[in-house]
């Protein structure tokens, strides 16, 4: 059943090479699995494609953005966890190379989201050469955030936000087949607790009402080489208490707490031979101020990132595509999911910044499409 859903997103990778998305599918509070919230207290979306259109209502919370049955009973200060999946709960999540940041915001829930009432409550970009992404696949779909102690009671949207940057080195508007991937999940808490404290809002999503912009810093980014400093997009994070200060980076949404996030090799980056290089090294950043929770043991966003530095004379790496044959045996989804792995694997690991990448990318892509035209008559 899960296979067929991923048919749709599979027709959106024959237009932009968009595969392996992702949706959530349940949460936890303080710890607790509160049971599958799939269209029961997620409003989740018809598949586990992205949003790419800012200008589009399913940026705020997907296309399927309705009341579902259940509210979620939490109470202030208590620690939300969100759970993601790709097709399956406990998969990969979603593919590797949808690096960008992981963010969370809330607003009452009347209205279903429109207009400026949101509120971030946590974000997580790129720290010690790891994106939220990064961290997010490693936690096995996991993040999660501390609700503001005082909260009001009443019912809440709890929208959390995977952003993919694989693509986001081209508008969205000047290239629809390319640009940022958008993963807003919405799900329905009721807060129980009777606290005082209003959530602020003043931030809409969608661009026409001064949301995410296409062609705005974080969103209009290119992730190779890896920036030295990555500008989370969206407005800066509530703290829970009064109203919205501008440029406050709150450097984590606790998500490694309780399990502390193995470092592994990534193997995304391209392990380009050292090469002399005359660029000079990356700038230590010093965000304006630093907030640091007291007990995550965690990135922040003040370190400097010690990444190899690529030149444009490196040449590109070839992507490892895997061998488009259809494996027999296989049923006509596996096919198109292996279509789809294809597809990833054939993105640009460098961008089109390398001599040739385009060609190769649309060459790589070529063959998987074969393989696609093979899966459509299994
Ligand atoms: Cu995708």
């Amino acid at each position: 059943m899960v296979q067929l859903i991923h048919l749709l997103p599979v027709v959106a990778a024959f237009i932009g090479a968009a595969n392996a998305h992702t949706r959530v599918h349940s949460l936890f509070v303080d710890g607790v699995d509160q049971g599958d919230g799939r269209n029961t207290y997620v409003r989740l979306p018809t598949n586990n494609g992205p949003v790419k259109d800012v200008d589009s209502d399913t940026i705020i919370c997907g296309d399927n953005n309705k009341a579902v049955p259940r509210w979620l009973d939490v109470k202030g200060g208590q620690k939300v966890t969100f759970e993601w999946f790709h097709d399956n709960r406990g998969d990969d999540i979603v593919d590797g190379s949808h690096k960008g940041p992981v963010t969370v915001y809330i607003a009452p829930a009347e209205g279903d989201g429109k207009g400026k009432v949101w509120s971030k409550i946590a974000e997580e970009g790129l720290a010690n050469g790891k994106w939220a992404v990064d961290n997010l696949i490693a936690n096995g779909g996991k993040h999660s955030v501390v609700l503001p102690a005082g909260l009001a009671s009443g019912k809440y949207l709890l929208r959390a936000e995977v952003l993919a940057l694989h693509e986001g080195d081209t508008d969205f508007k000047v290239n629809p087949d390319r640009g940022a991937q958008f993963y807003p999940n919405c799900a329905q808490i009721q807060v129980t607790s009777g606290g005082s404290v209003q959530v602020p809002g003043g931030w809409a999503f969608k661009a026409s009402e001064g949301g995410y912009q296409s062609n705005a810093p974080g969103i209009l980014q290119s992730i190779y080489p890896y920036p030295a400093t990555y500008p989370i997009p969206g407005p800066a994070v509530w703290d829970g208490t009064g109203p919205t200060t501008p440029s406050v980076p709150i450097p984590d949404e606790d998500d490694e707490e309780e399990t502390p996030v193995t470092p592994s090799p990534i193997p995304e980056v391209p392990t380009a031979p050292e090469v002399p290089t005359t660029t000079a090294p990356a700038p230590v950043v010093t965000p304006p101020t630093e907030v640091i929770p007291s007990e995550a043991p965690v990135v922040t966003t003040t370190t400097t990132v010690a990444r190899p530095t690529f030149t444009t004379s490196t040449p590109a790496p070839k992507p490892t595509v895997a061998p488009p044959v259809v494996i027999p045996g296989q049923t006509r989804n596996q096919c198109f999911d292996s279509a789809n792995r294809c597809l990833a694997a054939a993105q640009p690991k460098n961008g089109y910044s390398t001599p040739g990448a385009q060609e190769e990318h649309e060459r790589a892509k070529a063959a998987c499409m074969a393989l696609w035209k093979k899966c459509e008559t299994l």
